[in-house]
C-alpha cells in the first residue's frame, strides 16, 4: 500500500506540474484530492490493516496530501502569473489616446426657471413648499372658496380620479397650485411665507401655449398689515432679479374665487424699450394671476381674517420658461427632442 500511495503522489506531482490552466489545475485536484480522488479511494482500503500499518498509513497520506496542496497553491500562482504576461503581451494599452467622451446631461430647462426662481424667492425670505399632485375636491376648489357649481369651475378643465373620501370629497389631479395654501395655512398657521412650485393638470386641448401638463409657480405671504403694494414690490423684485433688468409692474382687474381683489399682473417687457415681437409691440408681458387673499379662504384654514392678511400670486413656469428661451411653442419642452433641450 506504501508504494500505491508513493506512486500516487509521483502521478499527481507530475499531473500538477504538467497543467497549463486553472481548469487543468482544478481536474488534477479532484482526480487525486477530490471525494472520488485517489487518495480517498486507497483510504478505503485501511479498514482491514492492523493498528499500527493503520496509523503509518495515515501519517504517509496525511504528508502526501500536505505536499500536493502545497504543489498546487504554487502551480496556481504561476498559472495566474502567465496568464497576466499573456494579457498583458496581448493587449496594448497606450495611455496618451483622448478619453472616450460621454455625453454630459445637463437640468431640464423647466427645472432651471424653477431653481432660479425659487433661488430668488428664498433670498427674499420665502420657503419653497409643494403638496400632492393628486388632490381633494375640497382643497382644490371649496376651500378656496369655489363651491360645487360655482362657475368658476369651468375655467378649471378638470381631471377627476374615480374615487371620492367622506371628508374632503372627490378627489382630481390639482388643477393649479392654490391648494397648497390651503395645506399650507392648515399646517404651520400664520405668518406664511412659501413659494409653490408644482405641476398642475388641465384637462385641455394642447396648442403652442397651452398644455394638460404644465408646471405653474405661486406665492404666497400672510402677515399683518400686508397690502397690495407689498405685493407690487416683490414682484417688482423677484421678476427684476430674474430677468437681471429693472422692470415696471402694471395691474389689470382679473377675477379669482380666492382672492379679492383680483388682478392679473404684467411686467414691462425685459427684451425692449419700444416694442419687440415677444411683447408684441405692446412692451408689457402678461405673467399671471395674483390678488389678496379671500377672507373665505383664510377662515377655511382656520385663520381670524381679522387679524392676518396676505397676497397670493401664480403663473405659468412653462410660460416663463417661454420667454425666457424665446421660444414660441410651448410642447417642445416635454417632447425630449434632444435637439431642442440641448440648447439650454
Ligand atoms: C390660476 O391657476 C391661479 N391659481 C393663479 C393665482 C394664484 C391667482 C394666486 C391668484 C392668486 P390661471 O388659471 O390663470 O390661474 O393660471 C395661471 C397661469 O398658468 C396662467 O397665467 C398661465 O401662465 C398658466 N397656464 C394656464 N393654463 C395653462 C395651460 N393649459 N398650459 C400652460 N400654462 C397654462
Amino acid at each position: 500500500m506504501e508504494k500505491q500511495l508513493n506512486q500516487i503522489q509521483i502521478d499527481a506531482e507530475k499531473d500538477i506540474k504538467e497543467s497549463n490552466s486553472l481548469d487543468q489545475l482544478l481536474e488534477v485536484e479532484k482526480k487525486y484530492l477530490g471525494k472520488k480522488g485517489s487518495l480517498k479511494a486507497i483510504l478505503s482500503q485501511i479498514k482491514d490493516l492492523s493498528i499500527e500499518e493503520k496509523k503509518a498509513f495515515g501519517k504517509l497520506s496525511n504528508q502526501i496530501k500536505v505536499v500536493l496542496n502545497e504543489l498546487i497553491f504554487k502551480q496556481k500562482k504561476l498559472i495566474e502569473e502567465q496568464e497576466i504576461q499573456e494579457q498583458l503581451k496581448n493587449e496594448f494599452l497606450d495611455v496618451t489616446l483622448p478619453a472616450i467622451q460621454t455625453q454630459k446631461g445637463s437640468t431640464h430647462v423647466l427645472k432651471q426657471v424653477q431653481k432660479k426662481l425659487e433661488e430668488i424667492f428664498i433670498s427674499l425670505g420665502f420657503e419653497v413648499v409643494d403638496g400632492p399632485e393628486v388632490e381633494s375636491e375640497k382643497y382644490n376648489f371649496e376651500d378656496l372658496n369655489i363651491p360645487q357649481s360655482h362657475p368658476a369651475r369651468d375655467m378649471y378643465d378638470t381631471f377627476f380620479i374615480d374615487q371620492k373620501t367622506e371628508k374632503y370629497n372627490r378627489l382630481l389631479l390639482r388643477t393649479h397650485t392654490s391648494p397648497v395654501q390651503i395645506r399650507h395655512m392648515l399646517k404651520q398657521g400664520a405668518p406664511i411665507k412659501v413659494l409653490v412650485p408644482g405641476r398642475v393638470f388641465r384637462y385641455e386641448e394642447a396648442d403652442a401655449t397651452h398644455e394638460h401638463t404644465f408646471m405653474q409657480y405661486e406665492g404666497l405671504y400672510i402677515d399683518k398689515d400686508i397690502s397690495l403694494s407689498h405685493l407690487k414690490g416683490y414682484i417688482e423684485e423677484i421678476f427684476g432679479q430674474f430677468f437681471g433688468s429693472k422692470i415696471e409692474v402694471r395691474f389689470r382687474p382679473g377675477y379669482f374665487p380666492f382672492t379679492e381683489p383680483s388682478l392679473e399682473f404684467e411686467i414691462s417687457c425685459p427684451f425692449c424699450k419700444n416694442g419687440c415681437k415677444v411683447c408684441k409691440q405692446t412692451k408689457y408681458i402678461e405673467l399671471g394671476g395674483c390678488g389678496m387673499v379671500h377672507p373665505n379662504v383664510l377662515k377655511a384654514a382656520g385663520i381670524d381674517p381679522e387679524k392676518y392678511q396676505g397676497f397670493a400670486f401664480g403663473g405659468g413656469l412653462d410660460r416663463l420658461a417661454m420667454l425666457v428661451t424665446q421660444n414660441n411653442d410651448l410642447r417642445l419642452f416635454r417632447q425630449n427632442d434632444l435637439r431642442f433641450l440641448k440648447q439650454f
